[in-house]
């Protein structure tokens, strides 16, 4: 029986050697990899390294610097938590600023919701933009094109910095805090993030996987409390950011707690209505957080 065992494992691992692979390096000793049945692109920016290749199961995937941003197959959880959670919470949103997301999924959302008049998106990166376009056309679905949008290609924190715009929502959609996405993680960039906001604006982010990477839940509280009254997280659960639900941070001076119902009636004036993951009853789960999260964002 052991013997079979060790012939299967040794096949295994044979099968997998013959198909190229693609392995994350996000953690140092634990890690997902993917088959490569086509390679896209590979390049290297200023800012990071980027490729692009097709999977079997996932469709295409985008990685920067190792770590796996999107795939066709799971991107529209993250997205459509990443956008309409915010969106759907505020009263009456008006203008958006994206840091980051320069793939389009996030605009993508955004422009479902008609109310919106002003998109600004800052990337750092323009051949995350230039080669989504390209090789991920689904992901923005031409909301590129949208009139409402403008596109900057800048250093987030740079931008916010020297911003003189107001914004009723942030969204940073940002890569992890290592290389050109640490700065994104500051207290510097929260507070400049706040002087930007309108007075009921809300400010949401990507904050990792909390089961593998807690201290982002910990530095996220403690570099936002100083900026906002009300801080927080919700999750979802992305296959492709493997490890466990992700975190999403939520910053607003406003308290929000909108009925189910109301959310409803919000979600009756998008453009789309059939979502791949969200629902109103979704949106409200999202904010209940397991046990060993709660311990960590209440010091114990
Ligand atoms: N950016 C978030 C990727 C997070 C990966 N991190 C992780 N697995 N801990 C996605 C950009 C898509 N617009």
């Amino acid at each position: 029986m052991l013997r079979t065992i060790a012939s299967l494992s040794l096949i295994a691992t044979s099968l997998i050697a013959e198909q190229p692979r693609f392995l994350e390096t996000l953690y140092d000793s634990w890690g997902q990899s993917l088959g490569i049945s086509e390679e896209i692109v590979r390049h290297k920016s200023d800012q990071q390294d980027l490729i692009l290749f097709q999977n079997p199961m996932f469709g295409r995937v985008l990685a920067l610097d190792g770590v796996i941003q999107l795939t066709e197959a799971d991107e529209a959880i993250y997205h459509e938590m990443m956008v309409h959670v915010p969106l759907l919470s505020h009263d009456n949103p008006k203008s958006v600023l994206v840091i980051g997301g320069g793939d389009g999924g996030s605009l993508r959302e955004i422009v479902k919701h008609p109310q919106i008049e002003r998109i600004v998106l800052v990337d750092i990166d323009q051949s995350v933009i230039t080669f989504s376009k390209e090789y991920l056309p689904k992901l923005s679905d031409k909301a590129f094109e949208d009139p409402r949008i403008t596109i900057a290609i800048a250093d987030g924190a740079k931008f916010v910095a020297e911003c003189k715009d107001t914004f009723d929502v942030i969204i940073c959609d940002s890569t992890d805090p290592i290389g050109p996405g640490e700065v994104l993680f500051t207290s510097e960039f929260y507070g400049d993030c706040k002087k930007l906001l309108t007075k009921h604006g809300i400010f949401v982010n990507q904050n990792g996987v909390p089961f593998l990477q807690q201290d982002e839940l910990t530095k996220t509280l403690n570099n936002r409390k100083p900026h906002f009254k009300n801080v927080g997280f919700y999750t979802a659960t992305v296959p492709t950011y493997v490890g466990g639900p992700m975190a999403f941070g939520w910053a607003s001076d406003k308290k929000y707690r909108v009925a189910e119902s109301v959310l409803h009636q919000r979600m009756e004036k998008l453009k789309t209505k059939d979502f791949f993951y969200y629902t109103p009853a979704v949106h409200k789960a999202a904010f209940v957080l397991p046990n060993y999260m709660l311990k960590v964002i209440e010091g114990k």
